[in-house]
């Protein structure tokens, strides 16, 4: 690779970094939420496939975003690298490629909402930085190979390649320092953190966890979940980062009175607040996508009677500052149960992750119908007129959880001491609650476990059992009866299309 022609490739991978860099720079100079390159990965995002979608959650959890990126940008370095050897013999190549990269990504910042025009800029700043950046390459790399060829023997290469390797170099160099400073400049974050921190609201409180509600076995999931160790789901890759003085939710469609409400409106409305679980449609049996926490908020209820639905309205669609829609039954937002609008989680404000300032909570649905992190607008609607994030990809348009238990001690494959095993878990049915919890030992008598107490119907409740084991392999197999005397299926049902069904059932080999 000492020859001038072996190098185009590198030029077109720096010279593709430089405009990535430069375009991103942009975009947090003038406060675009969506770099191009970030609203590719979520165009991306939302042309996958459910089916491909639940598959990418499953394999790689949360860090499933940070796996997409990754592989958007090895792709890109190679493109880049191509489009750089294409330019030695067909410049016109590379050119084209850059306006479909430009075009792509243009196509992609253009679906996002809230577009405007000015999200374009950073698009067309990243095209001409790569025009430049190439031409320029491509100039030293011509001297270059200029030098070599001719046969006078007064001209050595060496300067003619140095000079290469250091642009290269240099064009490497701004493309990191602007992905950097880009960073920087879009970094509204630090200023969204310190309006948590600075956050009070006297009304809410502290979380009390009730008395009797932990079997306290060793193992079982903690009845409270913080708001660390609280799953995760959503489409954003960037979270979105929204001032208390820029916030508004927007009440409208359906209704007789249209309502703008700013944070301190909202919070004006007193707080309500109650232990909640919430879980994810997308939870396998015996998954852990599931949590249980201390909400405080406004009621729903309230606010939407403040707008007066109209009698033929049936839905509610809400809308989050990143654009993720979802459908929620306006009767459910409406009855005795504390649907809420939530601004803190276990007594402190919530997390940007978990939708800060404000989201949406619903007890006995799911989180994809229901609990619409920073939640912006509310369109009173009926469920023939919309189609929301999720039910345009193949998922049910109810949500309601169903009824569903789990094993937690022991864990699947452990070895045990043969005598009486104490065993434990957790079961759930929000806003139905759990009359009674059963196991199982190898398929044999439904044996009745005891339960945890519980504050309300709204949340999941500990069991406990006590079985003999002799020694050899068994398996465990729990079921739950809810509030209705419905007894939990045993029929196994994947996730897709409106939550998984089945009895978890765990080995495990006594001696
Ligand atoms: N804005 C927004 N809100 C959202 C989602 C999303 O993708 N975007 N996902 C929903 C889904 S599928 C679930 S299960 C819950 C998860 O909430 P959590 O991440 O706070 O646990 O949020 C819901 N709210
Ligand atoms: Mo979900």
């Amino acid at each position: 690779m000492r020859t001038s022609r072996s190098w185009w490739w590198l030029s077109g991978v720096v010279v593709g970094a430089l405009g990535l860099g430069i375009s991103y720079l942009a975009a947090g100079l003038l406060r675009v939420r969506e770099s191009p390159a970030v609203a590719v990965a979520e165009g991306v995002i939302d042309l996958t496939p459910g089916s491909v979608a639940r598959w990418a959650i499953e394999t790689f959890g949360t860090r499933d975003k940070a796996v997409l990126l990754a592989g958007m940008f090895v792709i890109l370095a190679i493109v880049f690298a191509l489009l750089g050897r294409a330019a030695r013999t067909r410049w016109w190549v590379t050119v084209v490629g850059y306006v479909v990269l430009a075009v792509l990504a243009g196509i992609a910042v253009v679906a996002k909402p809230g577009f405007t025009v000015v999200n374009i800029v950073p698009v067309i700043v990243g095209f001409v930085t790569w025009l430049i950046g190439l031409a320029v390459m491509a100039e030293l790399l011509r001297r270059w190979e200029l030098v070599e060829a001719s046969d006078d023997a007064a001209t050595d290469p060496t300067h003619s390649r140095r000079g290469f390797f250091v642009a290269a170099g240099a064009v490497g160099g701004v493309a990191l320092l602007s992905a950097f400073l880009g960073k920087l400049a879009g970094n509204t974050r630090d200023q969204v953190e310190k309006d948590r921190r600075l956050l009070r609201i006297d009304e809410a409180t502290k979380p009390v966890v009730p008395r009797g509600v932990k079997v306290d076995v060793e193992g079982v999931r903690p009845w409270q979940t913080s708001a660390d160790d609280f799953y995760l789901i959503d489409t954003a890759i960037l979270k979105p980062n929204i001032r208390l003085k820029d916030w508004e939710l927007r009440i409208h469609g359906m209704v007789g009175r249209e309502l703008v409400l700013s944070y301190d409106d909202l919070v004006a409305r007193g707080i309500s607040e109650d232990w909640i679980t919430l879980n994810c449609v997308s939870n396998e049996v015996g998954g852990d996508l599931i949590g249980n926490a201390w909400w405080s908020g406004v009621r729903l209820a309230g606010i939407l009677a403040e707008a007066v639905p109209d009698e033929a309205a049936d839905a509610v669609l809400q809308t989050s500052e990143d654009g993720w829609t979802c459908g929620t039954p306006l009767s459910v937002m409406t009855d005795d149960r504390h649907a809420m609008l939530a601004v803190f989680m276990n007594g402190e404000p919530l997390t940007v992750e978990h939708g800060f300032p404000v989201r949406t909570i619903v007890p006995g649905l799911y989180g994809y119908v229901s609990a619409c992190k920073w939640v912006v607008d509310m369109e009173v609607t009926t469920f023939d007129a919309i189609e929301a994030y999720w039910t345009g990809k193949g998922w049910s348009e109810q949500g309601p959880v169903k009824l569903a238990s789990r094993i937690d001690v022991p864990d699947d494959g452990a070895d045990v001491s043969v005598g009486t095993l104490v065993c434990a878990g957790t079961a759930w049915m929000q806003h139905t609650g759990i009359e009674g919890v059963e196991v199982s030992l190898d398929g044999g008598a439904w044996t009745a476990a005891t339960l945890g107490r519980v504050p309300s119907e709204d949340t999941w409740v500990q069991w406990r059992a006590e079985i003999e084991v002799d020694e050899g392999d068994h398996d465990l197999r729990v079921r739950a009866i809810d509030k209705n005397g419905d007894v939990q299926t045993g029929v196994e049902r994947d996730v897709l299309p409106d939550g998984a069904t089945g009895w978890h059932t765990i080995d495990f080999s006594a001696s």
